[in-house]
């Protein structure tokens, strides 16, 4: 890779990346972030895959479901083409060190560097008193994930850019606070793609969403044909038919988003698309975009449900993926430990 992560560092590549068992993953998720955590496999040595279940009990989560929805995220990740024996594979919480980082970076991320945060904002509403510090605290803890492992490179939606902004500022300030130059990498997002801002079937004002209520804004990578019909149709759009040319999407919200969902997902240019179906009326392009939608993901669904179906051989991978997150996080953090002055016998 071209851009270096951060001049001083000199350790290894590595890539890492999360998704929340919050409820089972989208399109948005899979194009904006799944997609990549794939085709980043062949093109460096580590790629480390974590089910961030510490961050789902920010949206208080039934405990009885919560260890069944991690499986089911990671048979996502695999059934989309992540690799177990290339990658490693495991779930947030069965590396305790995460929690530990998280402290320590506490105590180096500033109130005010949070309090910018507007996934904080989005979420909270006018309400934001009530929430927990957890959620508040969210992008810190996602700062210890990516920095126990020195991970250089993070795949990502466009909706976690200043999530990641905020861990290069605390790599940066543990480095210059504890006279180590270099100790942590300054993590670069990977954002780009045509996937990377997917918004919600009903509103183009928002990002499609795992936590909206209604499941009508989102394509789930289990939904079946008969589903995705049903939610494409029922999609939000205007009365004028598709426009001819990509100047003619502006101001079209909703529009532009089923176009580029038809893009992404079909490998084409917006162009491409509205040179065949502009000047038509939604009639046409919504089965046809329906259709685009069941063949791609009839087959990460199928695999889903094959997964799914022997948890055994899933936590299996799982536990194997824990261990080897351990062995590189634990000596990482043993060094934090001893720079920030911690006790040892
Ligand atoms: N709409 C989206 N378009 C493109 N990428 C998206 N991502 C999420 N929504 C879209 C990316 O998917 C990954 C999942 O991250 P997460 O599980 O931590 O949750 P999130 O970013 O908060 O996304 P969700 O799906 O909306 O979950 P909830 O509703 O639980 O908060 C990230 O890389 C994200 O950028």
């Amino acid at each position: 890779m071209t851009d270096a992560p951060s001049p001083a560092y000199k350790g290894p590549e590595r890539v890492f990346s999360g998704m929340q068992p919050t409820n089972g993953l989208h399109l948005g998720n899979y194009l904006g972030a799944l997609q990549k955590f794939v085709a980043l496999q062949g093109k460096f040595q580590e790629c480390i895959y974590c089910v961030v279940d510490l961050h789902a009990i920010t949206a208080g989560p039934d405990p009885k479901e919560l260890a069944a929805k991690s499986r089911e995220v990671a048979a996502a990740y695999l059934a989309a083409g992540v690799d177990p024996k290339r990658s490693i594979v495991f779930v947030q919480s069965a590396v305790r060190e995460h929690s530990e980082l998280a402290w320590v970076f506490n105590c180096i991320a500033r109130m005010g560097w949070l309090e910018r945060m507007t996934q904080f904002k989005d979420k909270a509403g006018k309400h934001a008193e009530r929430m927990s510090v957890g959620l508040f605290d969210y992008p810190v803890l996602q700062a210890a994930d990516i920095l126990l492992y020195k991970a250089t490179h993070v795949p990502v939606g466009e909706d976690q850019k200043q999530h990641l902004e905020l861990s290069r500022d605390i790599a940066q300030k543990f480095n210059n606070d504890y006279d180590a130059p270099g100790f942590f990498p300054l993590p670069e997002p990977l954002i780009q793609g045509p996937g990377a801002r997917i918004m919600s079937l009903r509103d183009g004002s928002k990002k499609m969403s795992k936590s909206d209520p209604s499941d009508l804004t989102r394509i789930n990578l289990t939904d079946d044909a008969d589903a995705i019909l049903q939610k494409v149709k029922k999609a939000t759009t205007d009365p004028n038919p598709l426009p001819e040319s990509k100047a003619g999407l502006a101001g079209r919200a909703e529009v532009e988003n089923l176009v580029g969902i038809y893009a992404a997902v079909s490998e084409l240019s917006v162009e491409d698309v509205l040179n065949e179906f502009g000047g038509k009326g939604f009639g046409a392009f919504k089965p046809a975009l329906a259709e685009v939608l069941a063949v791609k993901l009839a087959p990460i669904a199928a695999e889903m449900r094959r997964l799914n179906a022997d948890p055994a051989a899933l936590d299996a991978i799982l536990q194997d993926g824990a261990g080897r997150a351990r062995a590189i996080a634990a000596p990482i953090m043993d060094e934090v430990r001893e720079r920030v002055g911690f006790w040892r016998a």
